[in-house]
């Protein structure tokens, strides 16, 4: 199966896929004033083929592959014309109602409107919808926080923390004494052992959130901790921002002082982030006015510059989704999936860090099973399933090894896969670990050839959202 980018109006028939000299039907997907979609895609074709033609493969690659990154999603096409509008040409420091270039007056409405989308997605007080990634939130939040030097808890990057948690192999563990928590040999967080270690170290900012936990959090009980110790919290809702949204998560937003997330992940949204605050927005903050203001000053003028105002843009379409009516199905579908993914798994004889999930992920525990996480993502790519090699709590085994994998659901619910579509995707998954396993780490052909088959099915009878009708 192919798949290419939709031709512009007024191509010819052929370019559609009609028969030579057929009428040309008007369509969505032809040049407008937003997006010059139709015509910019022309334009791309004709004077960069090299380019054009890598698009066109990566665009055939995410239809045809089952992608169960725990980390990623599918935008919607609206959300991509957002994010490919001539916005892209707007230069506009600052925020609405204070930029330091002219011009901004629709880009005022624009931020505004994601702004009160933001807020109500979250149930939130205020909002910063610059941040062009999770990761530039975290570090906005940290460096208006913490003076360098200061301390800070988080959960260990081995653990399932992020890199903006505190690791050494980035800022936010270089330029802080930045202190880690673990997991209990369950792989559950240990609120007490946090509490001491709060109470042990005295940090400025407690972090909690995670990129590879597969439970629920009790962010009540973090900011229990906070307050004991008079620290900040930061809650990184990343990874479960629409579960949070859909209210099948405990929401952080009036427990923690400050909340962060990435939009490509469980938003469906474009890269970049949002910060958010709930009842503390409108408190002092540790300088000069309210901690919303802090958080405003971290964005800009402090770690970013101008803001990508097409993707502000984006986020807004995004958060309308999330904030609206459809939502909540997409993320119970989402929910179960993954809770169908983790009995399907464990069915099959496979070891889960803590037994299963409260969210959209799921993380499999290959040791004892003579795999490794690179040999067994490399073979699952090969048929055409795509998740990550992780490691998993007490891993002794290089970065790049790891002895787990790392499933998500976010795309599968999208292309409205049920719970027993989930599980055919856990089985296939599982069939083709025990090809693997019974090859001595290599897959037979015949077993490749069989699941991409499966693979080619599935993303048939499950096609992305929005990308071919
Ligand atoms: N934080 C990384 C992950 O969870 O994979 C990228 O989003």
């Amino acid at each position: 199966m192919t798949f290419t980018l939709p031709a512009p109006i007024g191509a010819p028939a052929e370019d559609r896929g009609l028969p030579a000299g057929a009428p040309v039907p008007d369509g969505p997907d032809g040049p407008d004033p937003v997006t010059f979609a139709g015509r910019a895609a022309t334009r791309l074709r004709q004077t960069d083929a090299t380019l054009y033609e890598l698009l066109d493969r990566e665009a055939a690659r995410q239809n045809n592959t089952l992608m169960m990154v725990a980390a990623s999603s599918v935008a919607d096409p609206s959300v991509l014309a957002c994010g490919g509008s001539t916005l892209g040409n707007l230069t506009a420091e600052g925020y609405p109602g204070g930029r330091y270039h002219a011009g901004c007056g629709v880009a005022d409405e624009i931020e505004r409107l994601a702004i009160e989308r933001a807020c109500a997605a979250f149930g939130a007080q205020d909002a910063v919808v610059q941040p062009h990634s999770g990761s530039s939130a975290n570090l906005a939040v940290l460096t208006a926080l913490l003076s360098p030097g200061d301390t800070l808890l988080g959960l260990d990057l081995d653990c399932g923390g992020h890199l903006t948690h505190g690791s050494p192999a980035s800022v936010s563990g270089r330029y802080y004494d930045a202190k880690g928590y673990r997991l209990t040999p369950e792989g559950l967080l240990d609120y007490d052992r946090i509490r001491e270690l709060a109470l042990a170290h005295r940090p400025k900012l407690i972090v909690c959130g995670a990129s590879a936990y597969p439970r629920s959090i009790d962010f009540a009980r973090f900011r229990e901790i906070a307050d004991e110790t008079n620290a900040y919290l930061l809650a990184d809702i990343s990874h479960i921002a629409g579960l949070v949204a859909a209210g099948l998560h405990p929401s952080p937003i009036d427990h923690a002082h400050i909340t962060t997330t990435s939009t490509y992940k469980q938003l469906y949204g474009p890269r970049g982030g949002l910060i958010l605050l709930g009842r503390d927005a409108r408190k002092a903050g540790p300088e000069r006015g309210t901690l919303a203001g802090t958080m405003r000053r971290a964005v800009f003028p402090f770690t970013q510059g101008t803001p990508d105002l097409a993707s502000v843009a984006a986020k807004a379409r995004a958060l309308d989704y999330v904030a609206g009516p459809d939502f909540a199905e997409l993320a119970k579908r989402l929910a179960d999936g993954a809770q169908a993914i983790a009995e399907r798994l464990t069915e099959r004889g496979m070891r889960l860090v803590t037994g299963g999930t409260d969210t959209h992920m799921v993380l499999i525990d290959l040791r004892g099973t003579g795999l490794t996480g690179d040999v067994a993502e490399e073979a699952l790519e090969s048929c055409g399933v795509i998740v990550n090699r992780n490691r998993v709590p007490g891993d002794t085994t290089p970065v790049r090894t790891t002895s787990g994998l790392r499933l998500g659901s976010n795309t599968l619910a999208a292309r409205g896969m049920d719970r027993a579509a989930a599980a055919a995707c856990a089985d296939l998954v599982a069939d083709v670990l025990d090809a693997l396993r019974a090859g001595s780490g290599v897959l037979p052909a015949a077993a490749r050839a069989t699941a991409r088959a499966r693979v080619v099915e599935l993303c048939a009878r499950y096609p992305l959202p929005g990308y071919l009708s």
